[in-house]
């Protein structure tokens, strides 16, 4: 089966591809570049991946395969001593178009001095047809953020997070091994799951 995603962020494509290559062939929408980027207005992931599926899956029926979903993921990271922060604002957390490194760097500086340094990234995958929602799968992962980037594998926040069973930050695991365990790739198995079911469409 091909799933189609739509996604601008580059490491989310990279990871998507290689979390689903032994079951789904994955293709970037064709001409996402063209359509205007979704507003994701939500106050939790939830909310913001199901406007981001139902609105880019409307582009989906121009053509495309019959039997074709789209699936996106809205996701970010939950600091605990940040009561949840960034959230659903990871992307933006240090203003609109923030680069990688501005938002680690505002993480750095709220953090300074703060002991207790759980987080968990967070994702939530949303699978829609022709602007209709067919069903989401949220999956996250805990560690905890470290005082100074480490590695430069990943992307985001990875360099900041330090995954306690591999005694190293995502920033400095292998692709592969993040792939494993991350939030994305189990919200994607969970997918994997319900599409490999048989069902009545
Ligand atoms: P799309 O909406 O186009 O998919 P985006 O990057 O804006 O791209 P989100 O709104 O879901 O996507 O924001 C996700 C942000 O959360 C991302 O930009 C990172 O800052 C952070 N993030 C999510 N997953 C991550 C991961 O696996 N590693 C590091 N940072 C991650």
């Amino acid at each position: 089966m091909k799933l189609y995603c739509a996604t601008t962020n580059s490491g989310k494509l990279r990871e998507f591809q290689m979390a689903l290559q032994d079951s789904f062939q994955v293709e970037s929408l064709p001409d996402l570049a063209s359509i205007p980027p979704c507003e994701e207005t939500g106050t939790t992931f939830e909310e913001n991946a199901i406007q981001k599926a139902l609105y880019y899956s409307k582009h989906c029926d121009r053509g495309l395969d019959q039997e074709s979903y789209l699936f996106v993921d809205d996701s970010g990271l939950a600091v605990d001593a940040l009561g949840g922060a960034p959230g659903v604002y990871s992307a933006r957390f240090a203003g609109p178009n923030a680069t990688d490194a501005a938002n680690n760097q505002l993480l750095l500086d709220r953090m300074r001095g703060v002991s207790d340094r759980t987080a968990r990234f967070v994702c939530v995958v949303a699978l829609a047809e022709s602007g209709r929602l067919e069903r989401s799968f949220r999956a996250e992962v805990a560690g905890r953020i470290t005082t100074a980037p480490q590695g430069t594998n990943g992307f985001g926040y990875d360099p900041l997070f330090f995954y306690e069973p591999f005694e190293c930050t995502f920033g400095q695991a292998p692709l592969n091994r993040k792939i494993e365990v991350s939030h994305r790739s189990r919200a994607l198995q969970a997918m994997r799951e319900y599409l490999n079911q048989p069902r009545t469409r």
